[in-house]
């Protein structure tokens, strides 16, 4: 069996470390033989021990030191340092030789996604095996703008990255029944975000932009249904691993997958 490489990715806490964790536990759980690499430099109080660790090459705090500047320059002198501790990190990921990869990316999404290095990391790690988590933050998926604006997000990262993706509805513990089913609706049915969003006190820019943003989606099929998945009550990780199993095994189109 080839070895697949998953990559967690969202925008800043939503939940991309506490579900590597839920999923490398879930692994575990089933005896399938995962690592965890952990790409975040400034990563504090990690729920999870990574076999592999971008921290032992380099942390914020170093960067802080060695190259004089504060949190932010060192945030993206640490996403573009990555890259070039690739090889390092390859052989070690080799040496596991394991089914499964689960890759926790740095905080904020766009020091990993928009930046070169995770195009290196992908191409060098296999980027024919490997696929992306999206996390949709539930606080920003509860409004139609905010799940519109994150759909927008994770076709970015596909644009990107070019990897097929798995879109989740991340915490999805925290939201009430009419929440879960209002978003997992919107992600079913087009025309109900359409509704939603014109229900809503949008100005008249917004509802052109809406309405231009919302055919775009539709027309490139960008709308899928999100899967919910909780890092605390453990749901969703089944369905995660059928929709790994359904992407690399599945005979699926891949271009069909991808966009
Ligand atoms: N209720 C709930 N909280 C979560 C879940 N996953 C993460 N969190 C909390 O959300 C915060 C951010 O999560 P984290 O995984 O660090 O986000 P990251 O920045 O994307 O890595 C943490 O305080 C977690 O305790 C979940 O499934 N349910
Ligand atoms: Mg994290």
């Amino acid at each position: 069996m080839q070895q697949v490489l998953i990559y967690l990715i969202g925008t800043a806490g939503s939940g991309k470390t506490f579900l590597t964790k839920t999923l490398s536990d879930w692994f575990d759980f089933k005896e399938i033989d995962n690592v965890i690499v952990n790409l975040d430099p400034g990563a504090e109080n990690l729920p999870y021990r990574p076999e592999i660790d971008i921290r032992d090459f380099f942390t914020l705090e170093d960067i802080m030191l060695n190259y004089g500047v504060g949190p932010n320059g060192a945030q993206i002198i640490a996403a573009d340092l990555i890259s070039t501790k690739i090889d390092e990190i390859k052989d070690e990921v080799d040496y596991y030789d394991v089914p499964f990869v689960i890759i926790d990316t740095p905080g904020q999404m766009e020091l990993f996604t928009l930046r070169q290095s995770s195009n290196i990391v992908i191409d060098s790690l296999g980027k024919d095996r490997s696929i992306m988590i999206y996390l949709f933050d539930p606080v920003v998926a509860k409004t139609p703008s905010g799940f519109l604006s994150l759909l927008f997000m994770c076709s970015s990262a596909v644009f990107k990255l070019n990897i097929p993706q798995i879109q989740v509805l991340a915490k999805s513990d925290i939201l009430s029944d009419e929440e879960l089913d209002m978003i997992l609706g919107w992600s079913e049915d087009p025309e109900k975000i359409y509704e939603s969003l014109y229900s809503s006190a949008f100005s008249g820019l917004q509802k052109n932009l809406g309405s231009e943003l919302f055919y775009m989606l539709k027309d490139l099929g960008l709308f899928r249904p999100l899967v919910p998945v909780s890092a605390t009550t453990n749901l969703g990780m089944e369905d995660i691993y059928d929709g790994i199993q359904e992407i690399f095994y599945g005979g699926e189109d891949l271009e069909k997958i991808l966009y």
